[in-house]
C-alpha cells in the first residue's frame, strides 16, 4: 500500500456533540499518523472552494452553512492530516458511507451522524476521497509549515507583508 496523506475535517456537530475524543479514538485504529490539525472557524471561500464540484447540488447552501456551523453552537471544525500507508481507504473506511442512514452502524458516520428535517446529512467528519483529492483539499486548509512532513513540492517566495504576531 503506497504512503499517502489525507484531510479530516470533524464539523461542526462533532463538535457541538463533544465527539473528537471518540472520532480520534475510532481513527487510531487505523495506526496513522497525525501529521497537522489546527482548530479553524470556516470563511465562506474556503467553504465553497472545498465544495466546489458540488456548487450546483439543490443541498449546495446547506453544505456551506452547515461546514461553516451556522446550524450549531461550535462555529469552527477541527482539520487534520493524517499520513501513512494507506491512509485515505483506511479513514474512509472508518468513516463510513456519505450518507448516514446508509454507513454501516459501527463506522463513524453510522454510530453518530443523522439527517436532519430540513434533509441536510449532519455526518460529523469529512474524510478525502482520492490522492488528487487530498492534495487538492490538504493545500487549502493548510500550508506547508503548518505540516511536519514535506509531503507536496515547495517553494520560497519573498513577500512584505503584515502579520499579527505575539504583542
Ligand atoms: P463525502 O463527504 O462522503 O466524500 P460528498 O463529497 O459526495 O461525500 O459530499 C460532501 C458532503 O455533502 C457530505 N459529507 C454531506 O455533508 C453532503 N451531501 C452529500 N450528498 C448529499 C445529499 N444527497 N443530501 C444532503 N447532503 C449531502
Amino acid at each position: 500500500m503506497a504512503i499517502e496523506q489525507t484531510l479530516i475535517l470533524i464539523k461542526p456537530d462533532g463538535l457541538a456533540k463533544s465527539l473528537t475524543g471518540n472520532i480520534i479514538t475510532r481513527l487510531s485504529e487505523a495506526k496513522l499518523e497525525i501529521a497537522a490539525s489546527k482548530c479553524i472557524r470556516v470563511p465562506r471561500q474556503l467553504a465553497e472552494n472545498h465544495y466546489k464540484s458540488l456548487q450546483d447540488k439543490p443541498f449546495f447552501e446547506e453544505l456551506i452553512g452547515y461546514i461553516q456551523g451556522k446550524y450549531h453552537s461550535r462555529k469552527k471544525v477541527l482539520a487534520m492530516v493524517y499520513y501513512g500507508e494507506g491512509a485515505i481507504q483506511k479513514v474512509r473506511e472508518l468513516s463510513g458511507k456519505t450518507n448516514p442512514e446508509e454507513a454501516d452502524s459501527i463506522s463513524i458516520r453510522g454510530q453518530y451522524g443523522r439527517i436532519t428535517t430540513k434533509g441536510v446529512y449532519e455526518n460529523v467528519i469529512h474524510a478525502s476521497s482520492s490522492p488528487e483529492e487530498a492534495e487538492r483539499e490538504i493545500k487549502l486548509w493548510f500550508q506547508p509549515d503548518d505540516i511536519i512532513f514535506d509531503i507536496y513540492p515547495t517553494k520560497n517566495i519573498t513577500e512584505q507583508t503584515t502579520k499579527k504576531v505575539w504583542a
